[in-house]
C-alpha cells in the first residue's frame, strides 16, 4: 500500500519566508513601497517573477523588463546571503520525526517547491537524502495553484494522483493539490487554508496514527 507524500519546502520543511520577505523588503524600500507582513501572505507558494509584479502592483508601478530583470537577481542574491548561515536547526518542529516515519514505512517521498533554490537548501539542512523525487521551481512552467508541480512528482514516483498526499503551507498549493485530486493537507492557519481536506498547526501535531490511516486507505 505505497503512497506518496509530497512536501512544499518554503513554510512547511523550513521557515524561509522570514527571508524572502527581508529580501523583498529591501526592493519594495528602495522604490518607496510599503511592504507589511500581510502583503508577505500573498507571495507564499508564488514564483519569484510574480511575486514582483505583486509588490510593483502595489505601488502602482509600471518597469521596463530591464529593471525588473535587475530586481529579481538583487533578491535573489540578498536572500541567497540570508541562507548562508542555515543549518538543520532551522527544520520546522516535528518535520523529521514525519519523515523519517514515513521513510520506515516505506512509503514515497517527494519535494513539490515553487522556489528554485529548493535543491540547496536541502542539502543545507541535511535532508535531501529523505526524498526520492525533487521538483521545484526550475522543473516546471505553470506555477501553483495550477498542479504541474505536484503532478510531476506523482509522476516521477510512480503513483496515481489519487494516491498522493501534499502537504502545504499556502492557498495556492492547497487549491493546486484539490485541483489534482490528491489528498491536501494543510499547515497553517484555519482562517487561511479552510480549503485543505486535513488541517493542522504544525507537524508536531501530525501523530503516527494519521499518517497509518493515509497509508491503509
Ligand atoms: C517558495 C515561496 C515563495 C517564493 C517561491 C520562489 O515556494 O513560498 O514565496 O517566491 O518559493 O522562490 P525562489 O525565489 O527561491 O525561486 P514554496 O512552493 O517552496 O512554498
Ligand atoms: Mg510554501
Amino acid at each position: 500500500n505505497k503512497k506518496a507524500f509530497i512536501f512544499d519546502l518554503d513554510g512547511v520543511i523550513v521557515d524561509t519566508a522570514k527571508y524572502h520577505y527581508l529580501a523583498w523588503q529591501k526592493i519594495a524600500g528602495a522604490l518607496g513601497i510599503e511592504f507589511t507582513p500581510e502583503h508577505n501572505e500573498e507571495l507564499k507558494g508564488v514564483s519569484r517573477v510574480r511575486s514582483l509584479d505583486i509588490i510593483l502592483n502595489l505601488g502602482k508601478i509600471n518597469a521596463t523588463q530591464e529593471d525588473k530583470d535587475r530586481w529579481l537577481v538583487q533578491k535573489n542574491e540578498d536572500y541567497l546571503g540570508y541562507l548562508v548561515h542555515m543549518d538543520e536547526n532551522e527544520i520546522l518542529p516535528g518535520v523529521l520525526p514525519v519523515l523519517q516515519y514515513l521513510k520506515d514505512q516505506g512509503q514515497a517521498i517527494a519535494l513539490g517547491s515553487a522556489s528554485k533554490n529548493a535543491r540547496p537548501i536541502l542539502e543545507k539542512v541535511n535532508i535531501i537524502s529523505y526524498f526520492d523525487a525533487i521538483v521545484d521551481g526550475n522543473d516546471v512552467t505553470n506555477a501553483k495553484p495550477d498542479p504541474e508541480v505536484f503532478v510531476q512528482a506523482a509522476r516521477l514516483l510512480s503513483i496515481d494522483a489519487e494516491k498522493a498526499i501534499v502537504f502545504e503551507d499556502s492557498v495556492a498549493g492547497i487549491q493546486a493539490a484539490n485541483i489534482a485530486n490528491m489528498t491536501s493537507i494543510g499547515i497553517g492557519e484555519e482562517s487561511i487554508l479552510h480549503e485543505a481536506q486535513y488541517l493542522f498547526p504544525d507537524f508536531t501535531h501530525i501523530e503516527t496514527d494519521f499518517l497509518d490511516m493515509l497509508i491503509k486507505r
